[in-house]
């Protein structure tokens, strides 16, 4: 499994973001910076339920020895990649619903949430939202028995705050002055 790098350092991976095509990169590439932001050793790697149904199972499967806690399952139109992770690993599955070329990703979003009780996906927003709270959620999990973790989650809100804040200085002296 690929080393992820974090805070500097070469650290083994703790979360997988997987994605059913490359297509699906600059989108998941979202994913990938906050978990940078959290120091989330993470890796990145393209597997299809599809189109390579076989190596897709083998990753969901060895992902627990492999010192992984999350996965990360983005894909889009008949979006079955979430669930075959979570059909095949007991760990933590995360669902991203791609927007896709059709159906402006509703698609993607019912192939994803709707699991059959006993097998969950917690399934994210369609793309880029999707994406970045998936980064988020999966820290948060890994930030139950990591204090720094949630110190720096807790950093990325006070962030967003600020940026709500600033806004709404903005949008109220604007208005004032209409
Ligand atoms: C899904 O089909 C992928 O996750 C992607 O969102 C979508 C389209 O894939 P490409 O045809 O662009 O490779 O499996």
């Amino acid at each position: 499994m690929a080393r992820a790098k974090s805070g500097g350092a070469r650290c083994a991976p703790v979360v997988a973001v997987v994605m059913g095509s490359d297509s699906d990169w600059p989108v998941m590439k979202e994913t990938a910076l906050i978990l940078k932001k959290l120091q989330v050793p993470f890796t990145t790697r393209v597997l299809s339920a599809h189109r390579t149904p076989e190596e897709a199972g083998d990753f969901a499967r060895k992902a627990e020895k492999g010192g992984l806690k999350v996965l990360i399952a983005a894909a889009g139109g008949a979006a079955h990649l979430a669930g075959v992770m979570a059909s095949s690993s007991a760990l933590p599955v995360i669902g991203v619903p791609m927007e896709g070329w059709a159906l402006s990703g509703l698609d993607a979003l019912l192939s994803t949430v709707q699991m059959p009780g006993g097998v969950p996906v917690a399934t994210v927003a369609i793309g880029k939202p999707g994406a970045r709270n998936a980064a988020i959620l999966a820290a948060e999990i890994l930030a139950l028995s990591d204090k720094a973790l949630a110190g720096r989650l807790a950093a990325l809100r006070a962030e967003a705050r600020l940026v709500v804040a600033v806004a709404d200085k903005k949008v109220s002296e604007e208005g004032r002055s209409l």
